[in-house]
């Protein structure tokens, strides 16, 4: 059998939109990949996010594929819109849909996309062979688990979703089926990393942040699970036969230390020679111990997040970090000379504009390179949306909502976040100090393209107008 699988992109004049802090390959779709080709089946990805691909191209790939699976996280409209016109040109193939969207709205997914057949919740390894079963003729969709299906009069479930207990069990990410492309890309088409791929060492997060879409909120059996540190290690050698660099996109890469020493130590013992980036750390897990060894096995930048600035506000979000241990985690950061990405959030539902200044203020007073501010959004899936769903202020069918005053989230409108978020941009990132630190410290990075992006980020900030942070 052979699938398609397809990653959507979202477009603003031509271009791809791509989320900080830059372009991905399309992780989940090449787990997926690899399971299907352990078990003899074809597999061919299209990734729209990376390459323009016309109808005709689609059109000779569907022609050679038995089903297509579709990846989204968050644009349904997208996925509609390409499913209707697989439909047209092959008006039986199966469509599967699976992501994040998926996972938390899966019945709603399969309404607001009506040419989608099956639409899957949380991890898809297991649930896409027993597709395959069900394709072949083998299973019956009511038997499948993790799954919503489409009948002639109605959409039906199937078995509860069962979650992969040992992730060392799965096959690495088959990363070859994108090996075309180039990922690593920033907002402002900065190349951040070079021939660069995606790991990702654990499923889930120990936390529970008010902000972030939580499976375990919504899948009754998921919890955190970690792959082991020679399973991980076992990966990174393979990825470093082709690959120069890996961003590491668990969500919480250093949450046991233990583990992270073990798999810091067997880098620094193997022949491993790639550099690093951790998209998701917390500034509790900073030690120096640890970031020393973190340095010389390679890593070269962290992107923490940071949230707010005011101590309150980190409590209501059930952050459970101090301001002083950000003080501290981001001081020995730069101590280390990582580069140090961040990311803040605007319009807490009980957050003053004096401590929106205050969060800017406080971003200012830290030694980052990078900070990204973004408005308060009820995500499916997060607590404060479940909270939210709760109280009657949001429909229980609503994928993100910003934090505004009009539907009772927020205390402001969405044109004053808007405001206050590029306010935050402007006064990061245009204090001379920062921008006299940021040659100096590019030009000990011998890296004059990287000055080069900075200087044309600052003049995109510099023409934002009312609406433009959403688009970047
Ligand atoms: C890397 C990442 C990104 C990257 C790359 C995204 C991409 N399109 O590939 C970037 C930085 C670009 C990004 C952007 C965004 N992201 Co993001 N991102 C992640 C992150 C950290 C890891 C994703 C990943 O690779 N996971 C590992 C793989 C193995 O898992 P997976 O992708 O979920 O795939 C599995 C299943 O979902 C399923 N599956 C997925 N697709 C399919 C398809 C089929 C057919 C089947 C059968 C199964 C299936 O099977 C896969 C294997 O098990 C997750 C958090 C996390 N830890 O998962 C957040 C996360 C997915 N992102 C999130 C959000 C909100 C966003 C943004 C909307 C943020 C923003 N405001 O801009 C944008 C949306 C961009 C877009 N339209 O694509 C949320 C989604 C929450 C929600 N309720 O939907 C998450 C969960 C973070 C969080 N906890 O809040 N993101």
């Amino acid at each position: 059998m052979k699938f398609l699988l397809i990653r959507p992109a979202a477009r603003f004049e031509g271009k791809p939109i791509i989320s900080f802090p830059m372009t991905h390959p399309p992780l989940g779709l090449l787990y997926l990949g690899a399971v299907l080709e352990q078990e003899g089946h074809k597999v061919e990805i299209l990734d729209y996010l990376v390459e323009n691909i016309t109808r005709e191209q689609l059109k000779i790939s569907l022609k050679s594929s038995d089903a297509v699976g579709i990846t989204f996280i968050d644009n349904f409209q997208l996925v509609a819109d390409i499913s209707k016109i697989i439909r047209k040109l092959n008006p039986r193939i199966p469509i599967i849909i699976g992501g994040s969207y998926c996972s938390f709205l899966p019945k709603d997914s399969l309404v607001k996309i009506p040419e989608a057949d099956i639409s899957v919740i949380g991890e898809g390894e297991q649930v896409i062979l027993e597709i395959v079963n069900h394709l072949n003729g083998t299973k019956k969709l009511s038997d499948i688990h993790g799954i919503y299906y489409r009948t002639k009069k109605s959409i039906k479930s199937g078995k509860r979703p069962k979650i992969i207990k040992d992730l060392d069990t799965l096959p690495f990410p088959a990363r070859h089926l994108v090996e075309k492309h180039e990922y690593g890309i920033s907002p402002w088409h900065y190349k951040i990393m070079n021939n660069v791929t995606a790991l990702i060492s654990s499923r889930g997060c120990p936390f529970s942040c008010g902000f972030c879409s939580k499976y375990s909120n919504v899948i009754e059996d998921w919890k955190f699970r970690m792959r082991s540190a020679e399973n991980v290690v076992n990966e990174l050698i393979e990825i470093n036969k082709k690959y120069n660099s890996v961003v590491i996109v668990d969500d919480n890469f250093l949450a046991d230390k233990k583990r992270a020493y073990q798999i810091f130590d067997m880098i620094l013992e193997s022949n491993i020679d790639m550099e690093f980036f951790i998209e998701g750390a917390r500034v509790d897990t900073a030690d120096k111990k640890l970031y020393k060894k973190m340095k010389k096995a390679g890593v070269k930048t962290i992107l923490y997040g940071l949230e707010s600035g005011n101590q309150d506000v980190l409590d209501f979000y059930n952050k459970n970090i101090t301001l002083n241990q950000i003080q501290k985690a981001i001081k020995l950061a730069r101590e280390m000379n990582f580069f140090v990405y961040t990311s803040f959030i605007i319009g807490a539902p009980i957050e003053t504009k004096k401590q929106i200044e205050n969060t800017i203020k406080f971003a200012c007073s830290l030694p980052i390179d990078l900070a990204n501010f973004g408005v308060l959004t009820y995500l499916t899936g997060s607590s404060l949306w479940i909270e939210a769903v709760k109280n009657k202020k949001i429909s229980p069918s609503e994928y993100a909502i910003i934090a505004e005053k009009s539907n009772n989230l927020g205390n402001f409108t969405k044109s004053e976040l808007i405001e206050y978020t590029i306010n935050a941009y402007k006064a990061f990132y245009f204090r001379p100090s920062y921008i006299l630190k940021q040659i100096y410290r590019s030009l000990l990075r011998n890296d004059i393209r990287l000055l080069i992006n900075g200087l044309k980020y600052l003049t995109i900030i510099n023409k934002w107008g009312k609406n433009s942070p959403q688009n970047v």
